[in-house]
């Protein structure tokens, strides 16, 4: 078979490739290793910034996003017992859309492949890329139904297989560079069966550890905690979790956390990496698969959604008329917003960290970075602009 276009991964990138080419007429095939009900379950991100959800919504892409996700206008730190609340959509106009990621998968899965009658092959094994360095690359995989050896011809291959996939380890050695930081703490991301406890996202800044309270759904909220890095989350149990979160998210006039079954448990070495240029040959890089961003601002999922969306607008004017500026100035211009997203999560970082870090000077220097943002108006709306994604050179 040949087609123009071949894309690695059906993760919110990937598919929002392909759903932007199915409805400009280019043709695609999408290949995933996983089932199609793992990537509709796997949980994840919940923050979808408002930028993003414009752009998919032109694109007809968020239809039940736009009818069912809560809008968030403030977040909260809380420090030394107190609460500020900090509200960026005043400053901004802007809000956060709180739409678990697989659920925006599969409204993506349902476009692409049952309404638009696009051709996706799940539980694909070993593919492998060939002749990306010439003009007619080809993708092979293993058939799960009948352990075949099947092979595409194409002119382009999104790569859009997430931080483990199989896509970043084509650039040849010498041809690109892996930028990466290692933010040194882990975090022990949780799900928890129980409805949010506050109306907006809380950043708890405690001695202790940073501890974070996220909602997701009426039903189910993410709570992190600081952890050291490689720690074993089967030395959290429910009790110590619980009385952790309790610790360092209680301020004066607070509700208490509700308590729910732990669905979800596992420790993140915060870390993070860039890969440059994004492109090799005929191969360009989307989403995680070209930079991991540690889910301290929750920018993983944005940062997909705007390479995916400027992939597919270069894909469909190069299939359409030959034009080929857009492929071009793909990397660069993904980088742009990528190394800003980078920057200001690691601000961000230093700033919830710095307290529990054990160094003093670390610690005044967060606090002091806290008081710019809650006192200083232009501090607050150059925070409120990073935070939401706005202004962000795109
Ligand atoms: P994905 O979603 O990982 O999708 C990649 C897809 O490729 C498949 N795959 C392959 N397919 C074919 N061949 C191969 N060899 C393959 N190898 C892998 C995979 O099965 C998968 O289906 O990447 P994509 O599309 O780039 O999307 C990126 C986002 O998923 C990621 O950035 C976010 O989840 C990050 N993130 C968050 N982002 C936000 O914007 N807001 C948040 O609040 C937020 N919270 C989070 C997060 C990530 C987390 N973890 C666990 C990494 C919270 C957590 C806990």
């Amino acid at each position: 078979r040949r087609v123009p276009v071949v894309v690695i991964g059906a993760g919110p990138a990937g598919l929002t490739v392909a759903n932007i080419l199915r409805t400009a007429g280019v043709d695609c095939v999408v290949l995933e290793t996983e089932s199609r009900e793992f990537v509709e379950q796997r949980p994840r991100a919940g923050f979808i910034e408002e930028w993003a959800v414009r752009a998919l919504r032109e694109r007809g892409l968020a239809d039940r996003l736009v009818e069912r996700a809560q809008a968030h206008s403030a977040c909260e730190f809380r420090i030394d017992g107190e609460r500020h609340r900090f509200r960026y959509a005043e400053l901004t106009g802007e809000r956060h859309f709180v739409y678990p990621q697989p659920l925006l998968v599969t409204d993506l899965v349902r476009a692409y492949a049952d309404v638009k009658g696009g051709d996706i092959r799940f539980g694909v094994k070993d593919v492998a890329l060939h002749g990306l360095d010439g003009d007619r690359p080809s993708v092979l995989y293993t058939d799960p139904a009948t352990g075949e050896r099947r092979r595409i011809d194409c002119e382009i291959v999104a790569g859009c297989d997430g931080a483990r996939g199989v896509t970043r380890s084509c650039v040849a050695p010498g041809r690109g560079t892996v930028a990466r930081h290692d933010y040194g703490v882990g975090w022990l991301a949780l799900l928890a069966e129980a409805p949010p406890s506050s109306d907006c996202v809380v950043f708890g800044v405690h001695p202790r550890g940073f501890a974070a309270h996220m909602a997701r759904s009426p039903e189910v909220t993410r709570y992190y905690l600081e952890v050291a890095p490689g720690e074993d989350p089967e030395r959290w149990s429910h009790d110590r979790v619980w009385s952790e979160l309790h610790a360092r998210l209680a301020v004066a006039g607070a509700p208490p956390l509700t308590e729910g079954r732990l669905i979800e448990k596992r420790v993140l070495d915060m870390h993070s990496y860039v890969v440059e240029p994004m492109v090799y040959g005929r191969l360009f890089l989307a989403g995680d698969s070209a930079h991991l961003v540690a889910p301290i601002a929750a920018k993983g999922m944005n940062l997909a959604l705007h390479d995916a969306l400027l992939l597919a607008d270069a894909l469909v004017a190069y299939c359409g008329t030959g034009d080929d500026g857009g492929l071009r100035d793909y990397s660069a211009a993904c980088l742009r917003r990528v190394w800003e997203y980078q920057e200001f999560s690691q601000w961000l970082a230093e700033l919830l960290h710095g307290p529990s870090s054990g160094d003093p000077f670390r610690a005044g220097a967060a606090r002091a970075r806290l008081r710019r943002i809650l006192d200083s108006p232009a501090a607050a709306a150059t925070f409120a602009a990073s935070y939401i994604g706005q202004d962000a050179v795109s």
